[in-house]
């Protein structure tokens, strides 16, 4: 299935003239704040989220799988879907790849089928959470941190494979998770799993090309329970410190205890120049990989204000802007484009901040003003602006409803079955 320009056009026809009076409207008031629309344009086409390979099919739970059918079964498939995303959005120009899950076999055919539909690869990932089939030493007890020396090196040598992979395919970053961690108190030392933590990631480093970015993760609990050997920000970013200049802290949304302030250890990162990326999902009780914007947009709009304030006042360098997340009930090409609506929405009211009267507000104390300018901002609706933006690249005015109009599910169902099965979690 292709979605063409005709596609796109003939959908956003009937739709056209509604659409350019709420732009209109809301350009004209922008205009009275000083603001330029047409740089706002701009700087949303620019922003482009990558889609995980491995949120294209149906996410299971422990309880149970349900798929939808038409799920991509092979790498191309995967790509296929994306550019049907990027074609309906124009924002979704790359795809993540996980190792083992997405191994290429035919590089050339991989490198076409993706700019047959306009996509690059963002970050590549490696996967030392799950044991493959003949797998020499397990990961039971954990990949880089095991105290088997044997465990490590080949997670190490796993990572290296996943750069060399992602070498080839023209990836500027490897993402590591770790799912190492211990479930019981007295289980393993806290010092000696982080010191072969540190040592294996070392040696990953070392065979970084110097383009490139090591992305670490962190997370406080799951799959293990009591601990983890990278549980927050702060071991993260004391691995990037210790690592060197290419490696970064990775902040996975749903990565978090409950009610932490996301948008501060944002803001600290940045102070450091050490924010590397996003795994963008929303949660409302721990890693729920949920649609973004769903559950807390206030926190999404919040987040983008210091990524806008950051992208200024810092030299942080462009982080890495990924979903990570989970299908178990919606289709999951209509989840990641509310996702990616979603993200571009709060980087729009982030953007129409009165910086320089929140500066003020600060130094002055008025926090009521304070409080007054970011919630103005949050409750503009800018919809029509990201539906202009994206209709100038030549994307869908809503691009669900060109979806469903196209009925894309239904045609992929018929050309891949409704029992195919995406690989992943
Ligand atoms: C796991 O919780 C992390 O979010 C990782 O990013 C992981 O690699 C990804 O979710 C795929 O399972
Ligand atoms: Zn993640
Ligand atoms: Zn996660
Ligand atoms: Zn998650």
């Amino acid at each position: 299935m292709i979605i063409t320009a005709e596609h796109i056009q003939s959908s956003n026809k009937p739709q056209e003239i509604a659409h350019a009076r709420a732009f209109n409207f809301l350009a004209e008031n922008l205009d009275k704040k000083g603001l330029n629309v047409d740089l706002l344009i701009r700087q949303l086409q620019e922003l482009q989220i990558a889609i995980p390979s491995w949120a294209l099919g149906t996410g299971g739970t422990r309880f149970g799988r349900f798929s939808g059918g038409g799920e991509p079964a092979t790498l191309i498939q995967k790509i296929q879907d994306v550019g049907l995303l990027h074609a309906l959005n124009r924002s979704s120009n790359a795809i993540s790849l996980h190792i083992p899950w997405d191994i290429p076999e035919d590089y050339d055919q991989i490198g076409q089928a993706a700019a047959a539909v306009e996509i690059g690869f963002d970050a590549v990932n490696s996967n030392t959470f799950q044991d493959q089939a003949q797998q020499k030493h397990s990961y039971k007890f954990g990949s880089l941190a095991n105290s088997d020396e044997a465990a490590r090196e080949l997670a190490i040598a796993h990572n290296i494979e996943v750069i060399e992979i992602g070498k080839k395919l023209g990836s500027k970053a490897l993402t590591v998770w770790l799912a190492d961690g211990s479930s019981f108190p007295g289980q393993q030392s806290f010092r000696k799993s982080l010191q072969h933590t540190f040592e294996s990631l070392q040696k990953i480093y070392q065979r970084l090309p110097s383009d490139w970015q090591m992305l670490i993760e962190y997370k406080p609990y799951e799959p293990y329970f009591y601990s983890t050997v990278i549980p927050d920000w702060g071991t993260s970013f004391l691995l990037a410190n210790k690592l060197g200049e290419k490696a970064r802290t990775l902040v996975d949304l749903g990565h978090h205890l409950p009610n932490t302030n996301i948008e501060q250890i944002v803001a600290t990162l940045m102070t450091e120049g050490k924010l590397g990326g996003f795994h963008f999902n929303d949660s409302k009780y721990g890693d729920d990989d949920l649609t973004v914007g769903s559950i807390k947009p206030y926190q999404l709009f919040l987040i983008f204000n210091e990524l806008v304030a950051g992208f200024s006042e810092t030299k942080n360098p462009k982080p890495a802007w990924m979903i990570d997340a989970s299908h178990n009930l919606k289709d999951p090409l209509e989840d990641l484009l509310q996702s990616v609506e979603a993200i571009k929405l709060a980087y729009a009211q982030a953007l129409i901040v009165d910086r320089k009267a929140l500066a003020y507000a600060q130094e002055t104390r008025d926090l009521a003003m304070a409080q007054g300018l970011l919630q103005d901002a949050f409750r503009t609706d800018l919809r029509p602006l990201l539906q202009e933006s994206v209709r100038q690249s030549g994307g869908a005015i809503s691009p669900i409803g060109t979806y469903r109009e196209l009925r894309v599910r239904e045609t992929l169902i018929r050309e891949r079955g409704k029992d195919s099965k995406s690989s992943g979690l």
